[in-house]
């Protein structure tokens, strides 16, 4: 297993349009496993592999206290939304900020999962919440452009900030 390095806000790779995985192979088995030691060890609930510069159709989510109850989700699709619910959000790609966002309070998706089986969940709540979020990230989209343009160019000045002051070390 390895940690992978996390891309941040406002890196264009985030972006990216992830694509289908077409067979789950060894190589899709060893990026879950990357995604799932990087998500723990960022004190993550959830992270998809766009944020790891990978664009590959794949998730990881674990909304358990005990950060024991990991779950892969290849190929995701969103097949009902039922409800709003707003919700404060962060992400691992925009860290120290977080907003509140509106999705649909309960879902159902189905995937592949490790072993390339076809399910499906529905969830409510947050492991609701966290999977759209992981979804879009699937889709070049985050958390922040739900927000006013107002608050994400702030967001995206302060990052560029840091990021620059990073560099300089
Ligand atoms: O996608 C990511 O960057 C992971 C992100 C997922 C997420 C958090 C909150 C709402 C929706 C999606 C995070 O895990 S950020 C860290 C965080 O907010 C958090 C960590 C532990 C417990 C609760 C929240
Ligand atoms: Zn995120």
């Amino acid at each position: 297993m390895a940690l992978l390095d996390i891309l941040h806000f406002p890196d264009p790779r985030l972006r990216t349009k992830a694509v289908a995985v077409r067979e789950v192979d060894s190589g899709v088995v060893k990026l879950v496993d990357d995604l799932l030691e990087t998500m723990y060890d960022a004190v993550g609930i959830g992270l998809a592999a766009t944020q790891v510069n990978v664009h590959r159709r794949v998730v990881v989510v674990d909304v358990s206290e005990d950060h024991d109850q990991p779950l892969v989700l290849i190929n995701p699709e969103l097949i009902e939304l039922h409800g709003v619910e707003e919700m404060d959000e962060g992400c691992l790609s925009v860290p120290g900020f977080y907003e509140t966002v509106s999705r649909a309070e309960r879902i159902r998706v189905r995937a592949l999962n490790q072993q390339g089986e076809v399910f499906e969940l529905e969830a409510e709540d947050l492991l609701a919440v966290c999977i759209q979020h992981e979804i879009d990230h699937l889709d070049g989209k985050l958390f922040v452009d739900y927000i006013s343009s107002l608050k994400r160019q702030r967001i995206r000045k302060k990052l560029e900030k840091l990021e620059k002051s990073r560099q300089k070390k």
